[in-house]
């Protein structure tokens, strides 16, 4: 199946009919989207990160959740699927499709999924409306950078911390300076490099396309990202699509941080979800690069809007443990997922489809 999730897209598996082989596996995806490939001409990716990407979806092996989701970021240009991240996005049609494919069954009126995410072991509830036991998809809720409205997906993580780093801040710091420039290294979900926008030479309110044409921008974002990788103990990053990299600004439209998120070459169209929640984090830690940047609502929840290039993502936070050393124990917020398309996706004749016997559970 096709789903939009979030403010992203991907082709939807389940696990069962892909091999249980990595490599088999990875080709099968790589030819089903259509990579490498600028254009993923001969594929269903949309030649774009945020629409080259895979849901593997099956009944959880943990008994305490309901479902297990790999997400598969899929290369364009290069021959390659990366399983290091999260993704929130695309997390959000999990529910829908595991209920579709009769993985769970629905409840009466609303159903609640439990979801571990097998990249990095994090684990959320998503809930979403089930009248009579079917998946509804229309609905009233906006998210900015989807156009109309459509059924709620509400997302709630309590153990984001650390998913790829081991902590949530992996240099022990709240704030580090690599190649000459201040930055937060933090992980609430997504491995985060945070950095003031002025730091390198930008306002921080720049239109989405103009900083994706910026080369030089780009250049000097990458100077930063592949140390600050080996710092946050994620190795050689040449070719990971983490940490991603994000620019605040103070708040200019009403909300508490301004943001350009790059994920990590282009420049994200609004703002990852995990990346959302982890800036979400860094504001209300004292001493880290956000520190006179965000403005920061009083109180245990938080509602915290963070400002991106499409308007704006919703946050809510509850912050736990001191003043000095402020924890984050759960960061809620609102999707939505479309069911786009159902049906068979062929593979190129060299990527083989599976061996019946060879199929994951
Ligand atoms: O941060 C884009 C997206 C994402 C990831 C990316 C995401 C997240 O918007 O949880 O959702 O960072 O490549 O789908």
């Amino acid at each position: 199946m096709m789903f939009r999730g979030g403010t992203s897209k991907g082709a939807y598996f389940l696990a069962s009919d892909l091999p249980s082989d990595v490599a088999e596996r990875d080709r099968i995806l790589l030819s089903v989207m259509g990579s490498p490939d600028p254009r993923q001409v001969d594929g269903l990716g949309g030649a774009h990160p945020l629409t080259s990407k895979v849901a593997v979806v099956s009944k959880s092996k943990d008994k305490d959740c309901d479902i297990d989701f790999l997400f598969c970021q899929v290369g364009i240009d290069k021959p390659m699927v990366d399983t290091t991240p999260n993704c929130g996005n695309i997390l959000a049609g999990v529910a829908p499709f595991a209920i579709e494919r009769g993985l769970i069954e629905a409840r009466k009126d609303v159903t609640a999924v439990k979801v571990r995410t097998i990249n990095t072991g994090t684990v959320a509830e998503l809930v979403i409306e089930t009248p009579g036991g079917v998946v509804n998809y229309e609905g009233e809720a906006k998210i900015d950078g989807v156009p109309g409205t459509a059924a709620p997906v509400v997302i709630n993580f309590l153990d984001a911390e650390g998913s790829v780093c081991g902590s949530l801040l992996p240099t022990g710091n709240v704030k580090d300076k690599v190649a000459g420039v201040d930055v937060t290294l933090i992980d609430n979900g997504m491995p985060v490099v945070v950095l003031r926008a002025s730091d390198v030479g930008k306002t921080g309110y720049e239109p989405r396309d103009q900083l994706d044409r910026d080369v030089e921008l780009k250049k000097r974002i990458e100077e930063i990202r592949i140390p600050a990788g080996k710092f946050m103990n994620l190795g050689d990053v040449t070719n990971k699509v983490v940490p991603k990299m994000i620019l605040i600004a103070p708040p200019k439209t009403g909300g508490h941080i301004a943001t350009r998120s790059f994920i990590p070459h282009e420049c994200h169209a609004s703002i990852g979800v995990f990346a959302a929640v982890t800036v979400a984090t860094a504001c209300v830690l004292p001493g880290s690069v956000v520190q006179g940047i965000a403005k920061v609502p009083e109180g245990r929840d938080k509602s915290m809007s963070v400002e991106h290039p499409a308007g704006e993502f919703t946050v809510n936070i509850t912050v736990g443990g001191t003043k000095e050393k402020p924890i984050v124990e759960r960061a809620g917020l609102l999707r939505t997922a479309r069911k786009l398309f159902e049906g068979k996706t062929f593979a190129r004749v060299g990527a083989r489809a599976p061996a019946p016997r060879q199929a994951a559970e």
